[in-house]
């Protein structure tokens, strides 16, 4: 019974010294349907989820996986492995498979001999042909990342070059292309070349068509994932992404034959955070003018 005392006292006195903060001092961050459809992870009908009937499922979800929703399915990364041990990411726990829940049905893309170096897949309609395609970060094997393309029935349909080792931060699908055409963009090593890779979908190949240096989304050993965005500037889609020492802001725009810096900002404090709403950029929670 004291016990009981004790936590009841301890719990008053805990919401006695709340801080009060006025609606007015805190930066209004966008609700997540507001949220372009270029952020991550793309796109989400109906926001961030958790697997909520895994044992009805009988699904076996990375710790840290984010299910992507999308058309009446889920996404979650599954089936955790310890084989590959790169851990940029947070832990050296990676996916061997991607499950799709769609209603009853459960369906699964198998990436053995490689895994999944990522929290989540991107989706995008990189053929144009109206249904979106899955993005796969995938590592291992004795190498490093490749990005493959696998249709809804979960057959692989596309893949990248393959670095001999590092990482691939995957990052969105938009129309970047000099003539509008569809592109997936990611950063290769981002801790180390730093590289802004531009790919098309040409036949059975992703074909990298344009890159730059020096820009970085991500620090070894974090989940966060969520440092870019996309907007669009006088009809052209700009990258909005960091510049390697995360000061910075800079939007990279394609050009005829390859990409090109075309702005950069300041932002004054360490960057954690960028997203875009109503193509107005949003960074750690304020937004840029
Ligand atoms: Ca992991
Ligand atoms: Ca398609």
């Amino acid at each position: 019974m004291k016990t009981y005392l004790l936590i009841f006292l301890l719990l008053l006195f805990t919401i006695g010294c709340q801080p009060q903060i006025s609606p007015e001092e805190v930066s209004p961050l966008p609700e997540i349907e507001e949220i372009s459809q270029y952020d991550e992870p793309i796109p989400v009908d109906s926001g961030f989820g958790e697997i909520e009937q895994e044992d009805e499922f009988e699904i076996n979800p990375l710790p840290d996986a984010i299910s992507v929703f999308d058309n009446g399915k889920e996404y979650v990364l599954t089936d955790p492995t310890l084989e590959y041990t790169h851990g940029v990411l947070g832990d050296t726990i990676e996916a061997k498979s991607l499950t799709i829940i769609e209603g009853n049905n459960i369906s699964k893309i198998e990436f053995s001999p490689q895994i999944f170096e990522g929290l989540y897949p991107l989706l995008g309609d990189l053929n144009g042909d109206g249904e979106k395609e899955i993005i796969a970060t995938l590592s291992g094997n004795g190498a490093g990342a490749q990005l493959v393309v696998y249709d809804q029935m979960g057959d692989k349909i596309a893949s990248s070059d393959t670095l001999s080792s590092g990482w691939r931060h995957a990052l969105t699908v938009a129309p970047f292309g000099p003539d509008g055409g569809w592109e997936l963009v990611d950063i290769s090593k981002p801790h180390v070349s730093k590289e802004v890779e531009y790919f098309q979908l040409k036949d059975d190949k992703l074909v990298k068509v344009a890159s730059i240096q020096r820009y970085s989304t991500h620090t070894i050993g974090s989940r966060n994932l969520e440092l870019f965005g996309v907007i669009v500037e006088q009809g052209r889609y700009l990258l909005i992404v960091p510049t390697p020492d995360f000061k910075s802001i800079a939007a990279i725009g394609r050009t005829s034959d390859g990409a090109e810096e075309v702005w950069k900002k300041e932002i004054g404090e360490r960057i954690y955070n960028i997203s875009v709403e109503d193509n107005e950029i949003i960074v750690n929670g304020k937004y840029v003018s």
